[in-house]
């Protein structure tokens, strides 16, 4: 299969009604979805989630603000599809995303940016399967 990325829809996205406005994002820039949940995760979840930011003056507001609701998870494959995402959401600052990016138009601040998207092949091969076995994702 091609490169595959995963794209969390964060609990901003969810509490403000904007699946739809995000997928079609991605799936007009021509990615595949392959894999797709709604799931409301522990803060312990996103603790292991997001351990390289353990210790960060942010790291216990974002992984509380990531456990207050749920979140869409969504696996997209294509060529370049982690470089793609990335460009899509925008900077991680929706104050310096520019307007058009996912996080330009909608981002609320930090850490209510809307989406997070993989930033590596390393980080999907780490981040995928903390959502979804093998069987989960489809090759069509
Ligand atoms: P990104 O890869 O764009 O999601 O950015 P990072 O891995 O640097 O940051 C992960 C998450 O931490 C961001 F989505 C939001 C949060 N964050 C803050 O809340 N404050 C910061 O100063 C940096 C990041």
């Amino acid at each position: 299969m091609a490169e595959k990325t995963l794209v969390i829809y964060k609990p901003d996205a969810i509490q403000r009604n904007i699946v739809g406005e995000i997928t079609i994002r991605f799936q007009d820039r021509g990615l595949k979805l392959v894999a797709a949940k709604m799931g409301w995760y522990p803060v312990e979840f996103w603790e292991e989630f997001y351990a390289e930011h353990k210790g960060k003056e942010f790291y216990v507001r974002l992984v509380n603000y990531m456990s207050s609701g749920p979140v869409f998870v969504t696996v997209w494959a294509g060529e370049n599809s982690i470089a793609i995402a990335r460009q899509l959401a925008g900077a991680t600052d929706p104050m310096e995303a520019v307007p058009g990016t996912i996080r330009g138009n909608y981002g609320l601040g930090l850490p209510m940016n809307t989406v997070h998207c993989c930033d590596s092949e390393e980080a999907a091969e780490r981040e995928i399967p903390m959502f979804f076995k093998d069987e989960e994702i489809f090759e069509w």
